[in-house]
């Protein structure tokens, strides 16, 4: 079967390239993200919003999961976090006229960014089936709407509760609580296309499916390797703290196919040095490695640590550490032992030599860290891959001691805390358990569908219902035809957010959108907590006055649904009502279902937080099923393509926040006005005999046919041999539903398959 993506974008006529970057952030990241708040939320309104971010009596910035220091400074955002804040707190607004002068198929036809440009949604909206408008509904409609369909399923199951990571704790907390007492573990979440692959690997090894290290041991390690991340647009408040590091002696290796500019050099906005000079270098090494050739690279690194040992014992392996913590060391050394440097050189694209001074960096550093993101977890063998990165860190005692261990760099600014709260559909006996003894139900044992099992589900009719809290599913997810196509065939799709986005437009028979306030908002003078990407949970509260009067927060907008879902059977003896109202309740019965909340009213009230516990790293324990940390034996498969082909990874720009995307530029890798762009090395391209700057189609191959994404100009760019890059959401059209990691079935956004068509322009 033949797969096309919708063309959503104009064209390219304004494309612009340059030379990319070789900086990070500085004076041009700030004014830019300026520019682009004055003209979303004009100047009054702008500096009143920036000076809130991350501050003590502040929201917690929606732009990502890392963490905020101690010692914050009074302008603690960075320029992506400012574009976030902005996007939610533009003065644009989407009102009933507007949705009466566009009807649901021109809206499909429209661009994330176009879209996400209309502004904040204002009230509730409801498509009847065969309508092709959205029309306006009072709430408590709406909650009846649902309900009705809720209950007129044959089973819970037939139901999808996705979330996005923004939610906060105890929004999540409800949620899940309603979706349980419903019958149903179905809480896909964005984690599935985001970090499972994490959380897989570090529970099985470590014992918890979260970081162990905190900002302080990132300041303080010897060694920090950064792999498959791009915190210079990603993470920007991340630099900081490798600056911060490097001040302290620290050597940072950068593992990534792309020499991205904030891996190279950062210039600090924050400090006057970083407004004129050079800024700081921050990677000392750069290993441009081929996507997917990280699981060689550790095991060769292990290969040669234990061989340096066999040279000199206890120079290289920390024996006592191995001894005394761990299990699995003999399979794990077998099997590393018999890697082929062949194999190695091949996966990687890099010299053995490289690996081998990489090596010397590790022997020469007492801690070690390694940090990640998505270029280690959409992979085929991602869960594999950090396996093997726990392999390495285990050899030298580079877990559970200050400045060493992992560090997952979490995406969405609440996506760890809304797992902490249960948002998982495989949830712990141990969890519902408790949830059972809190609230005295029997939650529903049987685990449920994620990301990718929700779409087939609904494209084989067996879900007819799907709410999402947040997020942009049909955007964000796999295989966009198929997934466009099985949201289509819902009885009822409900979406709560606060803009408009594609999963509005293509919507099941029936659909609702259920409009909500922001971090930056203002709800009474409740508010609400966080958990950010080491673990630790404070306070967020919003200042601005909400978008529109006639919003709710996600917190009112589940109680009352639950209200109204269980009223015929007293509401289940949960007081949603209370809930509603009061979050101290909602914290008092989160301390008692999930661990490490003991005395959450009091310790969330204070400064800064709390840390919650963290047993490899506070106390060199690790709860896996062996009782200590896992050493494992992982067997290397070398994806090789056919004659032709390259690996595609699917990234972000510089002016995107995954669906949302704030602009039409990719300022450090030096592209202006356009994303239907792909970055080829000028050597593939030279074998191919396409030139730079030719308009191609990008055509993925799958057992089960190809799919097509057409019309992209080729930018000839410092990328390994043999891969290429696109950003999504344009290319999701090209990731096959069934292309998953093992484990944790994450869509393998990071390699895809294709070959590069010289395209002809429609007659
Ligand atoms: N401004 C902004 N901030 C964000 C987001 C956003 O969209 N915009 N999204 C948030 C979310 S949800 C997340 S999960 C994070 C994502 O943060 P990142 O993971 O940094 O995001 P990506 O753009 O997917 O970048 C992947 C990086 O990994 C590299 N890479 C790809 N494949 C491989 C590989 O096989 N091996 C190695 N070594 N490297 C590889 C790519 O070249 C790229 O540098 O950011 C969060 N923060
Ligand atoms: N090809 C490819 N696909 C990917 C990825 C990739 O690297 N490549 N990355 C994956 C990753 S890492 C992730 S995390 C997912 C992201 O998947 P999602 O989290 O589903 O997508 P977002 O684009 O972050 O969602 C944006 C929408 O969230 C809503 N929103 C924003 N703030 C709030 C809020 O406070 N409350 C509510 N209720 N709604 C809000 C807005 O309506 C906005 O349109 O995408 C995944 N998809
Ligand atoms: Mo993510």
């Amino acid at each position: 079967m033949a797969r096309k993506a919708p063309r959503q974008d104009a064209g390219d006529e304004g494309l612009e390239v340059g030379p990319p970057k070789e900086w990070a952030a500085g004076v041009p990241g700030v004014a830019h993200s300026l520019a682009m708040s004055y003209a979303q939320m004009g100047v009054k309104r702008t500096l009143l919003t920036l000076v809130r971010v991350n501050q003590k009596h502040g929201f917690d910035c929606p732009g990502c999961a890392w963490p905020e220091g101690r010692h914050r400074s009074p302008a603690e955002f960075c320029e992506n976090g400012a574009k976030a804040v902005a996007e939610e707190a533009t003065l644009r607004r989407v009102t009933r006229d507007f949705f009466a002068e566009h009807p649901v198929t021109e809206l499909a036809g429209r661009s994330d960014y176009w879209l996400g440009q209309q502004g904040r949604l204002t009230e509730p909206m409801y498509k009847p089936a065969g309508s092709d408008h959205y029309e306006p509904v009072a709430w408590d409609e709406a909650f009846s709407i649902i309900a009705r369909e809720l209950r007129a399923l044959e089973s819970p199951d037939e139901a999808l509760f996705y979330t996005s990571g923004r939610t906060s704790n105890e929004a999540a907390f409800l949620y899940q609580l309603m979706v349980r007492r419903f019958g149903t573990n179905n809480l896909p979440d964005c984690s599935n296309m985001c970090h499972e692959s994490s959380g897989s690997a570090l529970t099985q090894t470590l014992g918890i499916g979260k970081g162990t290290v905190s900002l302080d041991d990132l300041h303080k390690a010897d060694l920090i390797f950064v792999v498959g991340q791009n915190p210079g647009t990603n993470h920007p408040r991340m630099l900081s703290a490798l600056e911060k590091a490097k001040g302290n002696g620290a050597r940072i290796v950068a593992v990534n196919p792309l020499p991205e500019a904030g891996l190279m050099r950062f210039k600090n906005p924050q400090k006057a040095s970083g407004v004129a000079g050079r800024g700081t270098k921050l990677a000392d090494r750069f290993l441009q490695i081929r996507l997917n050739g990280d699981m060689a690279l550790f095991q060769a690194l292990s290969k040669l640590m234990l061989e340096a040992d066999d040279a000199a014992p206890g120079s290289a392996v920390d024996h006592e550490f191995v001894e005394t913590h761990t299990h699995g060391f003999r399979d794990f050394e077998k099997n590393v032992r018999e890697l082929e440097w062949e194999d190695v050189e091949e996966a990687t694209g890099l010299p053995r030599t490289a690996i081998e001074e990489t090596v010397q960096d590790v022997l020469g550093a007492k801690s070690v860290i390694v940090c990640w993101a998505m270029g280690l977890t959409q992979h085929k063998n991602s869960v594999a891959t950090i396996r093997e990165v726990v392999n390495f860190l285990l050899l030298r005692g580079n877990v559970g001691r200050p400045g060493a261990g992992v560090c997952p760099v979490r995406g969405h600014s609440n996506v760890q805390g809304d797992r902490t709260m249960g948002i998982y559909e495989k949830p712990s006996a141990a969890f519902l358990d408790a949830l059972r003894d809190e609230f005295g139900f029997e939650p529903p044992r049987r685990h449920g569908a994620d990301a990718v099992e929700s779409i087939r589900a609904l494209r084989d009719g067996h879900a007819k219902v799907f709410i999402a809290m947040g997020g942009n599913f049909v955007s964000a997810t796999p295989d966009t035809a198929v997934t466009e196509a099985a949201m289509r065939r819902a009885r009822l799709t409900v979406q709560v957010s606060t803009k408009l986005n594609r999963s509005h437009a293509v919507a099941g028979e029936q659909a609702l959108i259920l409009p909500t306030m922001g971090r930056t908002e203002k709800d009474g003078d409740r508010f609400v907590t966080v958990e950010d990407s080491m673990g630790m949970v404070h306070a967020s509260r919003g200042r601005l006055a909400p978008a529109s009067p006639d919003l709710l927060s996600e917190v009112a907008i589940v109680s009352r649904l639950a209200m109204r879902l269980f009223e015929q059977d007293g509401v289940a003896g949960i007081p949603w009502e209370r809930f509603e109202t009061d979050h101290d309740a909602i914290r008092d019965r989160i301390e008692r279902v999930v661990p490490g909340f003991d005395d959450f009213n009091a310790r969330v009230r204070e400064p800064g937080g709390f840390t919650l516990p963290n047993a490899p790293r506070d106390e060199r324990r690790f709860p896996t099923d062996t009782g200590k940390a896992n050493f494992t034996a992982n067997a290397l498969e070398v994806l090789r393509l056919a004659p032709g082909r390259l690996l595609l990874q699917t990234v972000r720009s510089h002016d995107q926040y995954n669906t949302t995307i704030y602009g039409m530029d990719d300022r450090y890798r030096g592209v202006h006005n356009g994303r239907r762009v792909v970055f080829v090395n000028p050597d593939d391209l030279a074998e191919r005999g396409i030139a730079d700057g030719e308009l191609v189609d990008l055509i993925s191959e799958w057992p089960d046919g190809e799919r097509t994404a057409e019309a992209f100009r080729v930018i000839a760019y410092s990328t390994a041999r043999g891969c290429c890059a696109a950003y999504f959401p344009e290319t999701n059209v090209l990731v096959p539903l069934d292309s998953t990691a093992d484990t944790s079935n994450t869509p393998t956004s990071k390699s895809v398959v294709v070959r590069l068509k010289r395209h002809v322009a429609a007659e």
